[in-house]
């Protein structure tokens, strides 16, 4: 290894990130095709960076006129869920248990960059970002040998699985690349089986694995922020923000060691189950934001998050919900909210519901 890679690799290690790879900051075409074919698919919902005219996403020099190299790290953000508290819950995808993870990795990242500064001296030029940037991160962690596409179409790295983060920092330094992983699914296909919504498949040759965002439970819960379509809306269950399926069925993630990122445990935001009745009291975009600040959970903003939580409610019959839901059916101003706490009302007894309301016309 030469200097300059062993460098780098100690300082991410310091700094605590849990692997490190390299390659080079050419163009990656190829990737930038399937890309294009997946988003002409209309997979890409209406996620708006990702339907720029000239997406950037495969071009490291048109962030960096001088990048020579791609530096991908891996931030483990693995934490097992505690086994289901009853319907009065709804679930959080692991990746958001903790603090946001943008605010913690940016901070992070610029650590790394100073301390190679330090090192290095001026010469050193770079832009570091974790999800922040249209890079197709992904390609470029397979490409820096940090794991192999899995059919559910994340990265999966021998050890650690899939529950990770990936950030990259493009860079001027010529560094030793190094070489993609040969690892594979072989014949299971578990993830497209599981998914709830059909949103997994495998593309033509060559075979690529894709994702229909726009039946995705991630994408629904997170991204959209309207009005969810009736027929995916059973199919949620009790996921009320993003969606881990296709990862905990995965071969790959069952011997797997959890965070040693103190942010991203459980205890430094919400956890992995969060009360629908709390979610469904909140009455302002602002008390919704000081509660969840520190959290990846505001991006759905309050409409999203109270819609997300009566589709739980409504899936799982939540008794604690009902009362909530019954007060926002009369009150609530947002036609988001409105319209979904009415659809969870419909899956309600309807005895359970007149005699619900006959108590709260009571105590009016
Ligand atoms: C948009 C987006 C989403 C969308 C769409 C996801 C998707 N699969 O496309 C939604 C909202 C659904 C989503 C969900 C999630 N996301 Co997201 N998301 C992104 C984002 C911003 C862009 C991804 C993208 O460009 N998609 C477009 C598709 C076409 O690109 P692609 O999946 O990379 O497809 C490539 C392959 O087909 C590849 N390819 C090319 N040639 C070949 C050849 C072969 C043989 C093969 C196999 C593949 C292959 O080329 C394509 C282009 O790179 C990235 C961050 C980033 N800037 O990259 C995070 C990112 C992918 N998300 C991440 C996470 C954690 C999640 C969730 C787990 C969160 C959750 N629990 O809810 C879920 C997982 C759902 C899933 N199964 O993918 C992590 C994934 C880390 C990892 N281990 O891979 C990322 C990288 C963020 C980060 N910096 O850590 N996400
Ligand atoms: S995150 Fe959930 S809905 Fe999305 S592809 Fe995976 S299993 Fe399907
Ligand atoms: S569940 Fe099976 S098919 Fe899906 S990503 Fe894991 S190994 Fe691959």
């Amino acid at each position: 290894m030469s200097d300059i890679k062993r460098l780098i690799t100690d300082i991410a290690f310091d700094l605590g990130f849990d692997a490190v790879g390299i390659t080079l900051a050419d163009d990656i075409s190829s990737s930038n095709e399937h890309f294009l074919k997946w988003r002409e698919k209309g997979f890409a919902a209406d996620m708006s960076y990702l339907l720029r005219e000239d997406p950037i996403n495969a071009k490291p020099k048109q962030i960096l006129s001088e990048a020579k190299s791609v530096i991908s790290l891996l931030v483990n953000y693995y934490t097992e869920a505690p086994s289901d508290p009853g319907t009065n819950y709804g679930r959080i995808a692991a990746y958001a248990v903790g603090i946001d993870y943008h605010k913690v990795l940016r901070k992070k990242i610029k650590l790394f960059q100073e301390k190679i500064k330090e090192e290095v001296g001026d010469r050193f030029i770079s832009k570091g970002f974790s999800d922040s940037v249209p890079l197709l991160e992904k390609s470029f962690a397979r490409n820096s040998g940090l794991g192999f596409f899995g059919k559910n179409t994340l990265i999966i790295n021998k050890p650690f699985g899939s529950y990770f983060f990936v950030c990259e920092i493009i860079s001027n330094l010529e560094i030793e690349p190094d070489h993609d992983i040969n690892g594979t699914c072989g014949k299971c296909t578990r993830c497209i089986d599981v998914c709830p919504t059909d949103a997994l498949g495998v593309g033509a040759l060559p075979a690529t694995p894709l994702l229909d965002a726009r039946l995705c439970i991630s994408y629904q819960t997170i991204e959209n922020r309207g009005n969810i379509p009736i027929d995916l809306r059973k199919k949620f269950g009790s996921w009320m923000f993003g969606c881990d399926l296709c990862q905990l069925v995965c071969p790959y993630n069952k011997k797997i060691k959890e965070t040693s990122w103190q942010e991203f445990k459980p205890e430094s935001g919400f956890g992995h189950w969060i009360k629908l009745a709390d979610v469904l009291k909140i009455r302002t975009e602002d008390e919704f934001h000081a509660r969840f600040c520190h959290t990846a959970l505001t991006r759905p903003k309050r409409s999203g998050f109270l819609r997300n939580a009566a589709i739980v409610a409504g899936n799982r019959l939540s008794e604690e919900a009902l009362p909530e839901l019954i007060w926002l059916a009369e009150n609530e101003a947002d036609p988001v909210i409105r319209e979904h706490v009415l659809w969870a009302l419909s899956k309600y007894d309807d005895r359970k519901v007149k005699q619900c309301i006959s108590n709260y016309l009571i105590n009016k």
